[in-house]
């Protein structure tokens, strides 16, 4: 009865954790997010690479404010803009390259810049909360690779 029991919380127990994996998933009705939002009032934001750095290191959105953030590399090295628990906060419309075309996904766990580089990142953000972003390349991160993405509340 003991191990009967035993086997039905571990059921119990692992159901739960994939319900929980669920909700902190991908925005999955993204493309309803960003059909909706008004892209005559999206914001620009563009984000510096450099050794070993992001500028600006801390950036605040809006739920609902529809962004292209221009990510620049004007760095001597490739560098990463790696966020997956950011990239699940947000409903991705493209990132755009404007030399090579568009790249169209439900949501990204990163993104590498080229030496001299720039992909623009068109998104709308759903899930308010604090995200970090860092570079995953060598030992970036510990030179100071890293950043905050902040999703605040729409009007507050
Ligand atoms: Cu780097």
């Amino acid at each position: 009865m003991k191990f009967f029991q035993s086997i039905m919380l571990t059921a119990l127990f692992f159901g739960c954790a994939i319900q929980a994996n669920a909700a902190e998933d991908y925005i999955t009705n993204a493309a309803d997010i960003v059909k909706a939002a008004d892209w005559k009032q999206m914001q620009t934001i563009t984000v510096t690479f450099d050794e070993f750095s992001y500028e600006p290191e801390n950036i605040e959105l809006r739920a609902g404010q529809p962004y292209k953030m221009v990510l620049k590399n004007r760095g001597q090295k490739k560098h990463y803009f790696t966020a997956p628990e950011f990239y699940r906060a947000i409903a991705t419309r493209k990132v755009q390259s404007n030399k090579d075309g568009e790249i169209k996904a439900p949501y990204f766990t990163a993104l590498e810049l080229m030496v001299g580089g720039q992909l623009d990142l068109y998104f709308v953000p759903v899930t308010v909360g604090e995200y970090h972003v860092f570079c995953t390349i060598d030992d970036h991160r510990e030179e100071g690779m890293e950043g905050k993405l902040v999703i605040r509340q729409a009007g507050s």
